[in-house]
This record gives structure tokens, sequence and C-alpha cells, in this order.
């Protein structure tokens, strides 16, 4: 008899147990499962949507992983076309990550796949499919295949009596010429955890209660703004990672991949909506009522007059440029857009070239990498490197000569996505410290199908 842990080295760690019939009775029942299948959404009473997702809900199951605890999650692909999951923000080897490019096997339709890990980082993560949609506005990040994961960390630092952890999301997309004639993705409706504004379930809270806010934007495509009326809320973690500077802010912006974890004092009794400060987008459904004990009446909302948000604020003290240490190698990546006509998506290049052309230098293991991220595109993209976290060390530094020419260097915000914007340059570091293929790209489905990719290898 082969024990589980030989089997899982024989047959790689994400085993095709569909390929290992004989041996699949061996398995120990996995600690997780996941469905991909249709199902009908019921969005709102009147927002029935026809998608694929896990466990017949989206948000999928949210699964809670101990720190260093080795976790076995299958995954049964009951869809007719290929797919994989992506362990979004952990620390895997490429052949459990969840990426194609990385050299994950794809889940074939009507096969399963076991996933077996160490969860790292302590945080909160999360799970998406890593599929591409291209055309088809119902499959990749545009389905419902989405959920949050929480590594619990081994000791826990948080003080707190309630988590509330929030998905947000945008559905039912079409494609829609912007203003130069290309086409972008935009949504008919959006929600928080799978409903819309009013339609489900309120949040409920206690006068005088932590509410621990875990907010992930599992958005295809969109930033999102959020404010919970007559409360403020104090961002202690970005992406999973506690901040040197937690501070309270008036809104929240989370860009696609983002994560937000914040403290709120239920210290304001009342029922209040918590929802996009955009007025727009929480008419197209991105809220939800949040509901003090004993309190009754139609929920209230106080509209903010500004958005109001940087990462700047929860940095340690802004520091001096420090003389690039000999060991740090710069990676110049120039991001821009080409025009493919009116009606069509852009392409989108770094360095000139479209994945699967794009290319770059082999990382050497132990060595400090900085990512320059130049944005010559008239877009603000959230990018997203696979199985590393990184320190964001300068941002907002103007290419036109507009805004400020010299951005301030910054330390201590560790993420694995940062949200560049339109015209400037952006900088992060990370130490190679996962050898193994590593995907990097804009978490924006369209971007990333349209060339927005770029796989580094470790030499
Ligand atoms: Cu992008």
């Amino acid at each position: 008899m082969l024990s589980r842990r030989a089997l899982l080295k024989l047959s790689g760690a994400a085993a095709l147990s569909s390929s290992l019939p004989a041996l699949a009775e061996d398995l120990a029942a996995p600690d997780f499962r996941l469905d991909i299948a249709a199902v009908t959404l019921a969005l709102s009473p009147r927002h029935k949507l026809r998608t694929t997702a896990y466990n017949g809900q989206a948000p999928g199951p949210l699964l809670r992983l101990r720190e260093g605890q080795p976790v076995t999650i299958e995954v049964a692909n009951h869809t007719d076309h290929a797919e994989v999951v992506h362990w979004h923000g952990l620390f895997l080897p490429p052949a459990v990550d969840g990426a194609l490019e990385e050299g994950t096997p794809a889940i074939a339709p009507g096969a399963s796949a076991r996933y077996t890990f160490t969860p790292a980082p302590a945080g909160l993560r999360w799970y998406h499919t890593h599929a591409m949609a291209m055309g088809d506005l119902s499959r990749g990040l545009y389905s419902g295949q989405h959920g949050l994961l929480m590594i619990e960390p081994r000791n826990n630092p948080g003080r707190y009596d309630r988590e509330l952890f929030l998905a947000l999301e945008d559905w039912s997309g079409y494609l829609s010429a912007s203003e130069d004639g290309a086409m972008n993705p935009s949504y008919a409706v959006s929600t928080i955890n799978g409903k819309t504004l009013g339609s489900g379930e309120p949040l409920r809270v206690k006068q005088g209660e932590r509410a621990l806010l875990h907010v992930v934007n599992t958005s295809p495509t969109d930033v999102h703004w959020i404010a919970l009326a007559g409360h403020e809320l104090q961002v202690i973690a970005l992406d999973g990672n506690p901040v040197p500077s937690p501070r309270r802010v008036p809104m929240l912006r989370i860009a696609p991949a983002e994560r937000v974890c914040a403290i709120v004092e239920m210290n304001n009794p009342g029922i209040w909506i918590l929802g996009e400060v955009r007025k727009h987008l929480q008419a197209a459904g991105l809220g939800i009522v949040v509901e003090y004990a004993d309190q009754h009446g139609a929920p209230r909302w106080l509209q903010p007059t500004d958005l109001v948000w940087n990462y700047e604020q929860f940095a340690t003290a802004p520091v001096q440029e420090p003389p690039p240490s000999r060991a740090t190698i710069v990676v110049p990546l120039v991001i821009e857009s080409k025009f493919r006509g009116h009606g069509a998506m852009e392409s989108w290049l770094i360095n000139g070239r479209s994945y699967p052309d794009t290319t770059a230098e082999p990382l050497r293991e132990g060595l400090r990498y900085r990512l320059q991220f130049i944005n010559k595109s008239h877009d603000d993209h959230p990018l997203h490197l696979h199985r590393h976290s990184f320190e964001l060390r300068s941002l907002g530094r103007s290419l036109d000569g507009s805004g400020s020419a010299s951005a301030p260097h910054i330390a201590g915000i560790i993420k694995d996505v940062v949200l560049v914007d339109a015209h400037t340059q952006a900088e992060v570091e990370f130490i190679a410290d996962h050898p193994g293929a590593t995907l990097f790209h804009c978490h924006q489905q369209s971007h990333m199908d349209m060339g927005f990719m770029l796989l580094f290898h470790y030499a």
C-alpha cells in the first residue's frame, strides 16, 4: 500500500485523481471539496443569472486554513471546458499554484484534481479560476468562480468581536466602446456576497463591537470604492498582510484582486448602508445593509463628496531613497496598449511585446529585484505577481511631467497586487525566494487575455 504522501510524491502535487482510478480510493478524504458547475444565481428577485460557480454559490465557500498545516482540496470540474483554480496570494509551487502558464495541469471536463499544499503566508487570500475568457464574457473571472480563503496565523494578533467577509463582484459583462473607440467590459449588475443592495441578509452587529471587515474585490476588471455610512474604517492589513501604520479612513479603494482588512468600531447605532461610494454603482447593486441589534427603519447612506485613498499613508514614515544596493536588480517593465481597430479590444504590451512573446531575464534565487512599472497607457492597472509578495517602494511618479516629478520612497507595505495609475511609474521589490515559473500579469481579465502577461523563470 502506498501512503498518501508517497502517492502524492509519485503523481505530482496536483494529482489527477481521474487518471488514477485504482488508487483514488486509497486517498484519504480531502479537507475541502470544490465542485465547478453551471448554476443559476438569484442576484436579486429581478436578476437571475446563469453562470459557473463553486459549490453552487458565489462567492464559493469560505476556506479557513491554518498557517503551516497541510491541506488537501479536491476540485471536480463538471463543466464542458478545461478549468484551473488559482490560490491567490499563497506561496505555492508552480504545479499547484493554479496557472497553466506556470505548468499547473488543467482540470479536463469531467475530471477532478487534488491540490495538496501547506498554506502560507497567514492572512486574507482568495481563490479563483485562472482560465482565459477572451471575447466570452461568461468565462474566466466574468463567471462566479471566486471565493475567499483565510489562512489563520499561528499566533492570532487580532482583537475583534466579529469577522465579516465581503466579496465585491460585477456581473453580466458586455463590451462597450470607450472614447478612443476600443472595446472595454461594462457591467449590468454589481453585488456584495452575491446579492444586490437590499436583496440579501443584512450584516448584523451590536453596539460596542469591534467588527473586522475582510473585503476582497473579485471583479473581473473594475476598481471599487467602499464606505460604511456613519463609520470610519481602520485599515490594518492590505492584501492580507498587516500594515506598519494602521489608519482610520473614510473609505476604501480596492482594485481587482486586492484585499483590505479593516476594523470598524460599531458605535453609531442604526441601519446603515455599506456600499460603493459612486452612486451609479451602488444603484447597480453594490452594497449591503448593516443592521444594529434592536434598530429599525430604512437603511441610511451619507454621500461622501470626494474619492479619497492612497497607499502611502499605511507605510512606515517616508524614507530617504537608499542608494540602490548592488544586490538589487532593476527590471524595467514598460506598459503600453496597441489599438486594434474600432470595435476590438486593445492588445497589451510589456516592453514592446504581448504574451506569449514577452520575455525577461531569469531570476536568481536569493537575489532582490526591483520591478519598475512604467505605465505609459491611459488605464490604471492592478498588477499581480504570483507565488511571491512584494514591498511597495515608490508610487505615482508622473511620466508626463504634470504630477509630482519625484515620488516619495516608502517601505513596509507588503502586497501581491498594486494598482499603477495611468501615466505613472511605480516600483516594488521582492526577493526571489520561491524558485519556479512565476507569472506576472494585469488582473483585469480583458487585459490579461490580450497579452498583458509575462512569465519569469528562475535560472
Ligand atoms: Cu490592465
